[in-house]
């Protein structure tokens, strides 16, 4: 182990959604990774309750894709994807695409979640105006959905203080469906809930205001992650497409964080059996190894943009200097070549019940309200302390990072979402440190 000086000056890096103050007065610094466990600075070595960022689903530092990282890097290290081209672009592409619901097969690639669902708005409102239809302007979203930092995301998103500095610059023409949490019908549910279809016909009431010509695409994360595992309710999807379908509305599944396995299969779409006609996607594509996302498009509406303007004209203003570089590109095709080769999807679906069972077990640990879960993803909410929401949550967090155990938090909602290759063993001590952790938080 190659062991660097730990940094003093905290103070340059400004560092995101992060309480700048409060970490760099005690900071938790990682150094290194392996598997199911990162190293800390001091050497500790702390199980990986949640992926990274939900992003790291094969574990760290695999071999095969290191390797192909590192080849790449010697062999061909930045070509333009702007009227030229590289190999390796076109093969993640069909790669991705093999792994998409029928009829996603066209893949714009981005450099994060947030890129790719502009990208997709954008999509969006390109395919109306290539049929004639360009007074489709309105983008609906849904209340605690999360949709990345970008003004459209934050715009379509509906997550209170990520938009309330910046309301002055939000997109126009948005509206928004209810959110889906419903604790007091749905309550330690496992996996989705039976209570709360008919909220997707609130879709309806929205078409009824502004009518279906207005509105260019509806975006829900199927599963909503970042604000506290939301799992849809039965037929809720299904509805949502239906009317979707009914008023020529574009379904866009933001899938950054469901894609690439966390739910058992290849994506949420495909776990539901409800098909976008966009979907977005981040994180997982190539294990996070190399900032990377795509917009996958059913080929209709590829087909409709593309074969609207001029042969020789380029068809859609839109792209990034680092759409498919090819250290990104490599990292995804050995991801996606790792993930069949060790069939991981699979996997998350064998481990799911397992997973289950160790986090409903905790319905009667001190301050939980409830449990929810689908696949390998799972929210234990914590009641809030009088007049400070999010801190329980916070001190079990930090506890648990003490413990040797990381795991995500956002409000006062602790979230699990492991690599797809954890162990039996591995869920029980996760699972068993929170609790652990919870007797002892205030
Ligand atoms: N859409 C969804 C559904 C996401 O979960 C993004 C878009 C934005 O992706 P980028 O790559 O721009 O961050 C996300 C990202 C958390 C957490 O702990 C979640 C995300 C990012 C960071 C933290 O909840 N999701
Ligand atoms: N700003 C300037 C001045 C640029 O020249 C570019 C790209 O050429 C960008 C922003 C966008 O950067 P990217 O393509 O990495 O998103």
């Amino acid at each position: 182990m190659t062991s660097r000086p730990v940094i003093d000056d905290l103070s340059s890096f400004w560092m995101p959604f992060t309480a700048n103050r409060q970490f760099k007065a005690a900071p938790r610094l990682i150094e290194g990774a392996k598997g199911m466990y990162y190293r800390a600075t001091d050497g500790r070595e702390i199980l990986d309750g949640c992926a990274g960022l939900w992003c790291v689903n094969a574990g760290h530092c695999r071999d095969e894709i290191v390797a192909a990282i590192q080849q790449q890097a010697a062999t061909l290290d930045f070509a333009p994807t702007f009227q030229m081209g590289h190999p390796l672009a076109f093969e993640a592409a069909t790669k991705v695409a093999a792994i998409m619901p029928e009829g996603l097969d066209r893949i714009f690639f981005t450099n994060s979640g947030s890129e790719s669902v502009d990208t997709a708005l954008k999509i969006a409102l390109a395919y109306h105006r290539a049929r004639g239809e360009g007074q489709r302007t309105k983008l609906i979203g849904r209340e605690r959905g999360y949709h990345g930092v970008g003004f459209g995301g934050i715009s379509v998103g509906g997550i209170g203080p990520n938009r309330k500095t910046f309301s002055g610059g939000l997109l126009p023409n948005v509206d928004h469906l209810s959110h889906t949490h419903a604790p007091e019908h749905n309550a330690f549910s496992k996996g989705q809930p039976t209570w709360g279809a008919h909220l997707a016909d609130e879709l309806e009431r929205i078409v009824a205001l502004h009518d279906a010509s207005t509105i260019a695409a509806v975006i829900v994360e199927p599963l909503a992650g970042s604000t506290g595992v939301l799992v849809p309710p039965q037929g809720y999807l299904q509805k949502l497409r239906e009317i979707c379908t009914k008023h020529g509305i574009l379904l866009i599944f933001d899938e950054v964080i469901t894609g690439f396995g966390r739910l058992g299969k290849a994506t949420a779409a495909e776990y539901f059996g409800v098909t976008p006609d966009l979907m977005t996607l981040a994180k997982a594509i190539n294990n996070a190894a190399i900032p990377m996302g795509a917009v996958a498009a059913h080929r209709n509406v590829h087909d409709t943009i593309v074969n609207a303007g001029a042969t020789n004209g380029i068809e859609l203003f839109h792209g990034y200097t680092y759409s498919a570089h090819p250290m990104a590109a490599a990292a995804a095709i050995a991801t996606l070549d790792l993930y069949a080769r060790d069939q991981l999807f699979e996997r998350a679906a064998s481990k799911a019940p397992k997973f289950e069972a160790a986090a409903h077990a905790l319905r009667d640990a001190p301050h939980v309200k409830d449990v929810r879960n689908l696949g390998m993803v799972a929210g234990i909410e914590l009641e809030s302390r009088d007049g400070a929401p999010g801190a329980r949550a916070y001190e079990a967090f930090v506890k648990c990072f003490e413990a040797g155990v990381l795991v995500r938090y956002t409000s006062d909602i602790l979230a699990f979402s492991p690599p797809l290759i954890i162990e039996d063993d591995q869920i029980e001590h996760m699972f068993s440190t929170v609790r652990k952790v919870l007797e002892t938080v205030k």
